[in-house]
């Protein structure tokens, strides 16, 4: 059991994540892959336990940009709901649920060690810059929009598409279950956002009453148990236009139906240190609008 009231370091989470896998037949934990500084990136993967193959499922993953740390934890919190309350186990009989709960765990770790602010991985860049952002890092419509040539800055794009181990990783996890999958929701902070595609250009996808339908459903959610807005509409619409991100990738080259951002509360100083106080209360409200998505996506799907 894992409380929510404090941020855990990524040898923790991994070590959390493998004591699930020994205490639960139905959850398998793998290494998806190494990070650049060579930890170990795994995923969770929890299912009803009856073996049945071809379910549909779903996706979930944080932590992409060192900095959020509530995204992490919510992550978390999802699995242990999944794994402790009955009401949301149910979903289990229509959906297998895999979580990456720290894609960028160099990244983590430096924010926990070093600065607090990091956002990008850790891998070294010409001529002494550190770091890409991993969300900028997809190929699909990779560097057009929003995502710098400048290896110094905080939205560098990587020298090509997919340059980063981080990004390869989640590409190739997601490409395992691309043809079951339904769901791919990726967990970032801050400001209170439901996106979805596409974040590379203003004009919407044919389907995107579809991907609105979801996304509001999380949204009300939230707002019927705790009152907390969120803003729902596409990343270009309501944020702002960048090429390479995750969510447009998914839906875009794996088919991915519902590919969603979600961007958690902010807190404290500068948004992305909420005060350890306040996470219980924030992955509650939050995993509300998470298990509504969920739920609307198996029946729809
Ligand atoms: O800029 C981002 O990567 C996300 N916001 S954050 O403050 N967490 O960095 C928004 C990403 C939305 N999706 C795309 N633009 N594809
Ligand atoms: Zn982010």
């Amino acid at each position: 059991e894992m409380r929510f009231d404090r941020y855990y370091e990524h040898d923790e989470i991994n070590k959390y994540l493998d004591s699930l896998a020994s205490s639960h037949k139905n959850v398998e934990v793998k290494v998806i892959g190494k990070s650049y500084e060579g930890r170990d990136i795994k995923v969770i993967k929890i299912t009803n336990g009856d073996g049945i193959e071809k379910k549909n499922s779903i996706f979930i993953d944080a932590g992409i940009h060192a900095r959020e740390w509530i995204a992490p934890a919510t992550a978390l919190y999802v699995v242990q709901q999944l794994l402790n309350d009955e009401s949301m186990a149910k979903i289990l009989n229509i959906l297998d649920i895999v979580v990456n709960p720290v894609v960028n765990p160099d990244g983590y770790q430096y924010t926990h060690k070093k600065e607090r602010l990091w956002r990008k991985t850790r891998s070294k860049n010409i001529p002494g810059c550190v770091g890409t952002d991993g969300n900028r890092n997809f190929d699909f419509h990779w560097g057009e929009v929003g995502a710098s040539p400048i290896p110094c800055m905080e939205t560098y794009r990587g020298n090509k598409a997919f340059s980063e181990k981080e990004t390869q990783a989640l590409r190739d996890a997601v490409g395992e279950i691309k043809d079951t999958c339904k769901f791919y929701l990726t967990l970032h902070s801050y400001g209170n956002y439901m996106l979805y595609p596409w974040g590379y250009t203003s004009k919407l996808p044919d389907t995107w009453k579809d991907l609105d339908d979801i996304a509001q459903i999380g949204a009300s959610a939230i707002k019927n148990a705790t009152g907390t807005t969120y803003t729902v509409g596409s990343s270009t619409n309501v944020l702002y236009a960048a090429a390479g991100g995750s969510d447009d990738y998914m839906f875009a080259v794996f088919n991915v139906p519902i590919s969603i951002t979600m961007e958690l509360p902010g807190g404290g100083q500068n948004g992305f240190d909420m005060p350890a106080s306040k996470i219980d209360e924030t992955v509650h409200e939050s995993s509300i609008g998470i298990f509504a998505m969920i739920q609307a996506v198996g029946q729809k799907y």
